[in-house]
């Protein structure tokens, strides 16, 4: 049988596949049939064929995806559901939404055409599952013929910057509709590919987790997400305990602060491997060509941390890397070579250096190496023959580990999930983190499931309350921003 990777994105003709039998399927059936009769309403002919895509929770494996390893997502039940048709008429994207504040965007059908990333649109992220998808024909030689117009309708619940990955499910769900469409489909490993791809896009240098568990996620079970190649392993989580999301009301612009946060640290991660290669032997120019991941010279530190009784990478970031902030002067010294040279074919990352202080080489780097063997931990914790109450008490620990690197070594909390956090924790959970790029988003706490109804009252009582009273939140949204999550599916398309 082929592995579920392998297989391209499921087709259905009914919505109990992925929506259960449930009080949520009775809340996809509204929205399928507002999205049809919106269709109508706004182009004047029903949709041909739909896809979704669901949000995702990471549990553990923060800002590591970029640097080659693997993370341990799981998808939520909120995704991003496009209604699409092609039109023969007129060579026009005509990107419609049933959420008002998101005004119609039209594009010209043209896959070449460059994003205009100084002014973000909403409309970018379906243009970005466009591009990708002709790119990816291109290169499969598949005949795409001449571009047509495309009427679409999107409906997305994935709450926006919340560390939810919602534009991985809007541009996920884009590009499966936009496959749909043009009555092709893929492997799901090579449609994940293709979208983490297309959406950097967009302007951010992401490394592919989201994309991977929006379209290979399945009901029940978090994923172990392996990168070069692409591959999905389920990991039954342990019973008794449920995952909570919680949302600090700090909204990250993840698009919008590329340059200072997201992309700043992916250039970080660059310069400590290239700086480390070098201290451990390589010729300059060698580093600067080859090494382009913490991962490409994890076998040097690991190599070097065995010479003194270790096998922790760590070591060598230790012995290598200064704690205090590398001036870009002292790194070309090491180097040979300007950064702006180094960087010279990654615009995005040039905007980085021109908004750079400093770079903190030695914090980033032991955040990677150590949040990437807690993914294994968390793993090894799942499959141990420990009692579930045990695995759970270690799973808490571990995520609590992990957000304590993110936030002092990463650097990508900010006051609201830390003191979301801290909630959490007072409130009994087995351990609560940040989740996703940070720097605002949401908290994911691991509490016992019988607790979880006291437990969402304490964050309402303790986080929430004063937010309502101060009119940040209306009390009736409040079930949008504090919720357990279970294991949701992935991408699918819908005939019907
Ligand atoms: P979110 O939470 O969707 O902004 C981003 C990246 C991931 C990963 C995480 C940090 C995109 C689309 N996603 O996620 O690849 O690097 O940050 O772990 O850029």
């Amino acid at each position: 049988m082929a592995k579920h990777e392998e297989t391209p994105v499921p087709c259905y003709s009914s919505l109990e596949a992925v929506y259960g039998d449930g009080s949520q399927l009775e809340e996809a059936k509204l929205r399928f049939d507002h999205l049809k009769s919106k269709f109508l309403q706004v182009f004047g002919h029903p949709p041909d064929v739909f896809a979704r895509s669901p949000g995702r929770v990471n549990l553990i494996g923060e800002h590591i995806d970029y640097e080659g390893y693997s993370v341990l997502p799981m998808a939520i039940r909120q995704d991003t559901i496009i209604a699409i048709r092609k039109n023969n008429a007129e060579k026009v994207l005509r990107i419609a939404n049933v959420n008002d504040k998101y005004t119609q965007c039209d594009y010209p059908a043209d896959p070449n055409q460059a994003i205009d990333l100084k002014n973000h649109r909403w409309g970018h992220y379906f243009i970005c599952g466009y591009k990708g998808y002709y790119e990816f024909a291109k290169s499969k030689g598949v005949n795409v013929g001449e571009p047509v117009g495309l009427d679409v309708i999107v409906d997305g619940t994935v709450p926006t910057g919340s560390g939810l990955s919602s534009s991985a499910a809007f541009v996920c769900s884009a590009t499966i509709a936009i496959m749909a469409a043009f009555d092709v489909n893929f492997p799901k490993k090579e449609i994940a590919q293709l979208t983490c791809e297309c959406e950097r896009h967009i302007g951010t240098q992401s490394g592919g987790m989201d994309q991977a568990i929006s379209v290979m996620a399945k009901t029940g079970f978090a994923e172990l997400i392996d990168f070069n190649p692409i591959q999905a392993t389920d990991v039954q989580l342990p019973a008794g305990g449920t995952f909570v999301l919680a949302h600090s009301l700090a909204e990250s612009q993840k698009a919008v602060t590329a340059a200072t946060n997201y992309n700043n640290r992916v250039v970080e991660c660059r310069l400590a491997s290239i700086v480390l290669g070098i201290k451990l032997g390589m010729k300059q120019q060698d580093a600067i060509s080859n090494v382009k991941t913490l991962s490409d010279v994890e076998g040097l530190c690991v190599s070097f941390a065995n010479s003194h009784g270790s096998s922790d990478p760590v070591i060598a970031v230790k012995e290598f890397l200064k704690e205090k902030p590398y001036t870009a002067e002292e790194i070309e010294e090491i180097t040979g070579e300007s950064l702006r040279s180094i960087f010279k074919n990654s615009p995005s990352s040039l905007d980085v250096l021109k908004a750079a202080e400093h770079y903190k080489l030695h914090q980033r780097a032991a955040h990677v190496y150590s949040e990437a063997k807690r993914v294994h931990a968390f793993k090894d914790t799942v499959s141990s023959d420990l009692s579930d109450e045990d695995k759970l008490k270690k799973l808490g620990e571990l995520m609590n580990e992990s957000h304590y690197s993110c936030s002092v070594l990463y650097e990508c909390s900010c006051p609201e999930l830390e003191e979301l956090v801290k909630i959490c924790r007072d409130s009994d959970a087995l351990g609560a983190r940040l989740t996703g790029a940070g720097w605002g988003g949401c908290a994911v706490a691991l509490v016992k499931e019988p607790i979880v109804p006291q437990f969402i009252l304490n964050l309402k009582e303790k986080f929430y309350q004063s937010r309502i009273d101060k009119g940040v939140i209306s009390k009736n949204d409040l079930g949008l921003y504090v919720f357990a999550s279970k294991p949701s599916s992935g991408a699918a398309i819908f005939r019907f």
